[in-house]
């Protein structure tokens, strides 16, 4: 029997290839292919334009720009953040030498719970990495709150967060830095690619030596920095799939709308709808199973989908601190993160990318409509 066609869980906006050979010959003409070149500076001009932030700063990926944040804000002690993410994000807090402190989420955005950052702050806290997942925001109001009342700093990891608004203005500009991550499974994506988004001029141009060795002229460092910096090429595709990010995120949108329509009577199934005032970028569609009421597990339904050739994924099981170089960590015990343990054994990401069709999403809308069948 020939099998249905493969669907992915994401599949990447790709610029077309007449129009990137175009930018191409000019970066070959140029003979200028990484360093600061005119695409990226071009890129920086257009991403801040587009995301409404006042200044940017490129990177090859969208971890660095994590650890280089830390640096950048002289981070020290106990970081805390949330295990229910990609483990980039603490990877990054302990690649700096720095103690994550794991605190639970709050399931309504599969964000950090605002109610149980206090009880986890110590003496050596000096942070606050929250996750804005699945592109949801954050409660940042209340995060805020927290960090003034106690002198943190707050950097959001917005890896998932390309676009997103609330009441007009872009959550990107929340807390002292937020990270973006342009890899090719994201919104908008560079291949591999990042961003940090920085207040204010004088930090900016810190930030960019930082990703550059350190180096302020040539023969001047003035810090240790690491080489972060964003090549040409990558720049000039990200270029083009800016022009073709609003229709990705509308083609997004309405395979949201298809899924909450078709799925909101299935029993047992759970997932977010918009929240109230915010521009969403739809980057992740998550369900959330409950077994008893389903009839069938996440992870029966997850094979189920495999077997027919439909590849989701369970963004984020398992938690962060369950691996093996956290989970002896005191704030990474399951009992003191009962939301983000249960959210992770009943998560899955359904396909989620630009170019679904209605045949795709009919194809997995029926499967998971019917959980008796196999
Ligand atoms: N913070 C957060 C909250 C993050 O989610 C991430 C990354 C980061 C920080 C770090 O940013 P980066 O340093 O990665 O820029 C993926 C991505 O590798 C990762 O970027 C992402 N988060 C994470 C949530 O997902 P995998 O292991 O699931 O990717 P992979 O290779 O299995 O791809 C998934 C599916 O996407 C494939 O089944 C098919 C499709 N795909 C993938 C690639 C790479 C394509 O169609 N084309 C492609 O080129 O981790």
């Amino acid at each position: 029997m020939e099998k249905d066609n493969l669907i992915t869980v994401t599949s990447p906006l790709l610029p077309d290839p007449d129009e990137l050979n175009t930018l191409l010959r000019e970066i070959w003409a140029s003979k200028w292919i990484t360093n600061n070149g005119q695409f990226h500076q071009q890129l920086e001009t257009e991403l801040c334009r587009y995301l409404k932030v006042p200044y940017i700063s490129l990177f090859t990926n969208g971890t660095l720009p994590l650890l280089t944040a830390l640096q950048a804000l002289r981070i020290s002690g106990e970081v805390i953040t949330t295990p229910y993410s990609f483990v980039a994000t603490t990877h990054s807090i302990w690649w700096n030498g720095l103690k994550p402190v794991f605190v639970d989420i709050d399931p309504t955005n599969c964000g950090i719970d605002p109610d149980k950052i206090e009880a986890a702050i110590t003496p050596r806290t000096t942070a606050i990495l929250p996750v804005h997942c699945y592109g949801k925001p954050c409660d940042g109001k209340r995060i805020q709150q927290i960090a003034d009342k106690y002198g943190l700093k707050v950097i959001y990891d917005a890896a998932h967060a390309f676009g997103v608004e609330q009441d007009g203005q872009s959550i990107l500009n929340w807390g002292d830095m937020s990270t973006l991550s342009f890899h090719a499974t994201k919104v908008f994506n560079t291949a591999e690619g990042g961003a940090l988004i920085i207040h204010d001029e004088a930090t900016k141009k810190r930030i960019d030596y930082l990703k550059n060795f350190g180096f302020e002229s040539e023969t001047e460092v003035v810090a240790p920095g690491i080489n972060g910096k964003m090549d040409e090429i990558r720049s000039a595709i990200g270029l083009i799939n800016l022009r073709h990010v609003d229709q990705a995120i509308h083609a997004r949108q309405q395979a949201a709308l298809r899924y909450r329509e078709a799925l909101r009577p299935v029993k047992g199934i759970h997932f977010f709808d918009d929240m109230p005032g915010v521009r969403h970028n739809y980057s992740y569609f998550p369900i959330f199973v409950d077994a008893e009421q389903y009839g069938m597990t996440r992870d029966q339904l997850y094979e189920k989908l495999r077997n027919h050739n439909i590849y989701s994924r369970r963004y984020f099981y398992p938690l962060i601190s369950s691996f093996d170089t956290y989970k002896a960590l005191p704030s990474a015990a399951p009992d003191n993160l009962p939301n983000a343990t249960r959210i992770a054994n009943q998560v899955i990401c359904l396909p989620m990318h630009h170019q679904l069709s209605d045949s795709d999403l009919d194809r997995i809308i029926n499967l998971i409509a019917q959980p008796h069948t196999t």
